[in-house]
């Protein structure tokens, strides 16, 4: 397949490369027997030749399009380093993700939910359900657009994160977005 970086073609055959990068990378690596190390870090060529040999494309072209996916990707899922690569965040599948890329945790951070989860998440607490761990937003926008995903009209809860980290609570930065492993009722509030 020829393909031109501004064409419809390429930002197609783009977007469903990165859908499908969340799921090797997160959810089944091993379906395409490839390995993740304990950090979630698999070599860039091996899954450059996963995708190609789907999306019928050659090893040089999978492999810029994948950079390019890394690069341009709004919400940093995934990184690149030393002909390695991995998700930032998402996983179901068992690795090592207590590592944080420094920064500040701010204070307040929110969680966007569905209306139907509200009351057992206010009862039990944020829980990561199928994944690694419980995934937060630094500003109230991107939490609805997270609760969009389940619900037309999410609910926001507000999380105090500066008692979480008072008290030992462990918060990550995974990129933009703020990860940590439960979140007890205590800290939830509803923002709207
Ligand atoms: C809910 C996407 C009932 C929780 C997003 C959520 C994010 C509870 C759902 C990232 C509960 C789990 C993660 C409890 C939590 N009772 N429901 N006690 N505790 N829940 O998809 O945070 O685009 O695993 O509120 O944008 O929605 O893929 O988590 O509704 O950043 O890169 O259980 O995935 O990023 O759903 O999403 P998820 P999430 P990507």
């Amino acid at each position: 397949m020829s393909m031109d970086r501004e064409s419809d073609d390429f930002n197609e055959v783009r977007e469903r490369v990165s859908r499908f990068l969340s799921g090797l990378l997160r959810h089944f690596p091993d379906r395409f027997s490839l390995k993740l190390d304990r950090y979630g870090w698999a070599e860039l060529e091996k899954v450059a030749g996963i995708v190609g040999e789907r999306y019928r494309l050659s090893s040089e072209e999978a492999t810029r399009i994948i950079k390019e996916i890394v690069e341009s990707d709004p919400k940093g899922r995934f990184e690149l380093a030393d002909g390695m690569i991995r998700a930032r965040y998402g996983h179901s599948v068992k690795v090592d993700v207590n590592w944080s890329e420094g920064g500040k945790i701010p204070p307040v951070l929110y969680h966007g939910t569905s209306r139907k989860a509200v009351k057992s998440i206010l009862e039990k607490g944020l829980l990561p359900m199928k994944r690694r761990e419980v995934h937060l937003c630094e500003n109230v926008s991107d939490a609805v657009m997270v609760g969009r995903r389940y619900d037309k009209y999410p609910v926001v809860l507000k999380i105090n994160a500066r008692k979480m980290l008072e008290d030992g609570y462990t918060i990550r930065r995974k990129g933009k977005v703020l990860t940590t492993d439960y979140v007890p009722p205590e800290y939830i509030s509803v923002h709207r």
